[in-house]
């Protein structure tokens, strides 16, 4: 088992998590040296994606594209889990058949993207009991306060964000499942003992959450959880093409503010021609004043490598058309292989991706029974 707190990545690793940015770098190198990277101490990387949709580019550029990365440049001995968090979905209300289907285009979609079952270990969350356990175990240090304070209830429910538990509206929607999700989350983390967390900028008010149940638990009943680090995806946060101002969502209203990754070169095209902008047919980055425009600098630039102000100075003098035109070409080009792979699994008829499943929830299981038998130990149960 880890020592709680030993979370330091190697210098080379961090950087290519990170593309560079030496901010984060020195938030990495921040950590006491003592606790360096050795085989006697591996890293775990947990994370996870709801199977509320086909996932999107939002989804891929925040997540599942540095999961990747780190699977192709993390130490060898680091461990890797990577779930389809399908208890998370029921938190909103799914259709049986509906779900079942996701659960499955998700799964493959972590195939599709690069997610090598050799190397990182997929499964569905509901295959591996320890989650659940271990949720409630860790709802008896929860802290009800801290939860009320958060945002995504709210968000979930159309509810604003100063809305408190007093509120009668916010009695009337709330459900506890719903409420719980971020306990639920910290179960999923801890339960592998995950030192580090590849997520967008939307999940770092849970993974803060994570640390905070963890060092509650461990300062009622000793060291047992490591407490987790964030990795934020330099794409921290992919607007809708629609409605820029919101984060790029699985359950936006409007499709064609999201491109899936299963998109075909058309659709991607016309949804990149169809993105919201403004009466300024110009080019040039200013995420304040200009989301729309900005958001497409954006996207390009995690493509391309440039920055936005580089992009924005490059396409001054042409047209916003010839901006989206490249955008778009630039986003099919890279996600073909992906939607090719995707389409190639999802019509298998060979049983395969069950096989990937049920392996990856006995590797698992057989992780998470680790913590588990210390944490019942401990507990006295
Ligand atoms: N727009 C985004 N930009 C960057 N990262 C994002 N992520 C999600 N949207 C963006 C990251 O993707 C991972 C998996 O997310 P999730 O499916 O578990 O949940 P979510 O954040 O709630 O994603 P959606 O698409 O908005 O789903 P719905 O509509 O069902 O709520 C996470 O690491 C997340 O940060």
């Amino acid at each position: 088992m880890e020592s709680p707190g030993s979370s330091t990545l190697t210098h080379s690793f961090v950087r290519s998590l990170t593309g560079g940015d030496t901010k984060e770098v020195r938030r990495w190198n921040s950590v006491p040296a003592a606790k360096a990277t050795s085989s006697a101490n591996p890293q775990i990387i947990f994370s996870g994606i709801q199977p509320t949709g086909v996932p999107h580019l939002g989804n891929y550029l925040g997540a599942l594209r540095e999961w990747v990365r780190l699977q192709d440049t993390a130490p060898k001995d680091t461990r890797m889990f990577f779930s389809i968090v399908d208890l998370h979905a029921l938190t909103v209300p799914q259709e049986a058949r509906q779900l079942k289907t996701w659960r499955r285009e998700g799964f493959a979609t972590l195939l599709a993207v690069g997610l090598d079952p050799s190397r990182a270990t997929v499964f569905h969350q509901s295959a591996v009991h320890a989650h659940t356990e271990l949720f409630w175990i860790l709802s008896t240090v929860a802290s009800m306060g801290y939860l009320s304070r958060m945002t995504q209830w709210k968000s979930k429910l159309d509810l604003p964000e100063d809305i408190s538990l007093e509120d009668s509206a916010a009695r009337a929607k709330l459900r506890l499942g719903l409420f719980s999700y971020p306990v639920l989350q910290a179960a999923d983390i801890l339960v592998h003992r995950a030192t580090h967390v590849p997520v967008g900028e939307d999940q770092r008010q849970h993974l803060e959450f994570s640390r905070y149940t963890a060092n509650s638990f461990n300062h009622l009943y000793g060291n047992i959880f490591p407490a987790p680090e964030a990795i934020i995806s330099p794409a921290k946060r992919v607007m809708s093409l629609k409605e820029p101002t919101l984060k790029m969502s699985k359950s936006h209203t409007d499709k064609r503010s999201r491109i899936l990754l299963t998109d075909s070169s058309e659709d991607i095209h016309k949804k990149v021609k169809s993105a919201l902008t403004d009466s300024d047919a110009s080019v040039s980055y200013d995420p304040v004043h200009r989301p729309g425009v900005s958001n497409l600098l954006e996207i390009l630039s995690h493509f391309d490598g440039r920055s936005c102000e580089d992009l924005a100075a490059e396409y001054k003098s042409s047209s916003l058309q010839s901006l989206k035109g490249h955008l778009g070409s630039q986003i099919s080009l890279h996600l073909q292989p992906i939607r090719e792979r995707y389409l190639s699994l999802i019509a298998d008829k060979t049983n395969y991706l069950d096989v990937v499943a049920e392996e990856g929830a006995r590797t698992a299981s057989a992780n998470a029974d680790v913590t588990m038998r210390r944490v019942r130990e401990t507990l006295g149960l």
